[in-house]
């Protein structure tokens, strides 16, 4: 094995996340839970077979049932579901990897139909985000103008994080990584396209990052920071975002984020973001992890179409400490493996990435 090969298998300490390898499992939403937004009967089996991941990010959790943006996501908010998890959990402990809870809200990317008692979405301001979702039936639906929130709801936003954190330890997991990337919630409110409020959580960045990091330090409480992470998207055009001054904004939020020293900051590169679609990439955008490193003195993990050759660039220059794949590891199971060895690899079937069953989900095959 080349030095290059084996950079990939060195181990690092990410906090107190001691991981094996640095190939990381992306968050992947799959859009397979059961009734009550329970994780489905396959997920353990689908976790576990790609747990030789140095870490699993599960697929985005909603942290309250008003933070649903999408069918058969789960959610971490209720017993049902908790129990689910800490099947999940088992069966990639027992496979020996490590697999920390995305908490999400989707704020504003979300419908009236998929919400309780049938409300408008909420968000940071009444500003309405073009595309659309799918309803609880898989019809398209357009976004609709949310409900902006009162400054009294913020703590209660704040609380539900909390709980999703609480909850993640009673269903095993061994951390939580927030989500604030892809123009859902916590994006929602640090990116000045979707950010208009007055109050102490609108205007200059220190305000707009103001719910970010209020959340990552509710995480922290539960979970000491050596086991939080933060998933960032400065530039991602993903959800209609938009922001007047990225390097800025994600300065400090990455400096912030380096003063409470957290585990790891997790950035998606805009440049090959296709979440919703190819259309998605922004062109003109620079790399924001060397963007983020100035300010940002932990691990940093990288994702966003990386190919083998890049993520080896990406460890040798010490653009990141990990990479993660998420397309390739949905084809390919045992992908450390594959690129540690350089094995060719399965190719992906973008038909069965959301919604379906064990199709596109459990029946990728190992390498020979
Ligand atoms: C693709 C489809 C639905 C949701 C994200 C949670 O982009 C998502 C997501 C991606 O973070």
């Amino acid at each position: 094995m080349s030095a290059e090969t084996s950079s990939f298998l060195q181990p690092l300490n990410a906090g107190e996340l001691a991981l094996a390898n640095r190939i990381v499992m992306a968050p992947l939403t799959r859009m397979r839970s059961a009734d009550g937004n329970v994780p489905g009967e396959l997920a353990p089996l689908y976790y576990s077979q790609r747990a030789g991941a140095g870490l699993i990010v599960s697929e985005a959790t909603q942290v309250a049932p008003t933070g649903i943006g999408y069918p058969a996501t789960p959610g971490i908010h209720s017993d049902a579901q908790v129990a689910g998890w800490a099947k999940v959990t088992d069966a990639v402990h027992k496979a020996g990897g490590r697999i920390v809870l995305q908490l999400w809200h989707v704020g504003r990317i979300s419908h009236r139909s998929l919400q309780p008692n049938g409300a408008l979405p909420v968000a940071p301001s009444a500003i309405q985000p073009s595309g659309g979702t799918f309803g609880p039936d898989w019809k398209p639906v357009a976004f609709e103008t949310p409900r902006a929130l009162e400054t009294a709801e913020i703590p209660g936003i704040v609380a539900q994080f909390a709980a999703g954190a609480q909850n993640a330890k009673r269903a095993g997991f061994d951390g939580v990584e927030v989500h604030g990337a892809n123009g859902y919630l916590l994006d929602q409110f640090l990116q000045s396209g979707s950010n208009t409020r007055t109050d102490a959580y609108g205007g200059g960045i220190a305000n707009r990052a103001r719910l970010l990091l209020e959340t990552v330090d509710a995480a922290i409480a539960v979970w000491g920071a050596g086991r939080v992470g933060v998933r960032l998207s400065p530039y991602g055009l993903f959800n209609d975002m938009r922001d007047d001054d990225p390097p800025a904004l994600f300065g400090y939020v990455a400096s912030e984020l380096d003063k409470r020293k957290i585990a790891y900051v997790h950035v998606i590169e805009p440049r090959a973001t296709t979440a919703g679609g190819d259309d998605n990439i922004n062109h003109d955008a620079p790399k924001t992890g060397a963007m983020l490193r100035a300010a940002f003195k932990g691990v940093l993990i990288g994702a966003g179409g990386f190919t083998r050759d890049t993520a080896l660039a990406a460890l040798r220059d010490k653009t990141a400490d990990a990479v993660a794949f998420g397309r390739l590891f949905i084809s390919n199971p045992d992908l450390v493996q594959r690129l540690a060895k350089n094995l060719p690899l399965n190719p992906y079937d973008r038909s069965t990435f959301y919604g379906g069953g064990a199709k596109g989900y459990t029946d990728y095959g190992q390498a020979a």
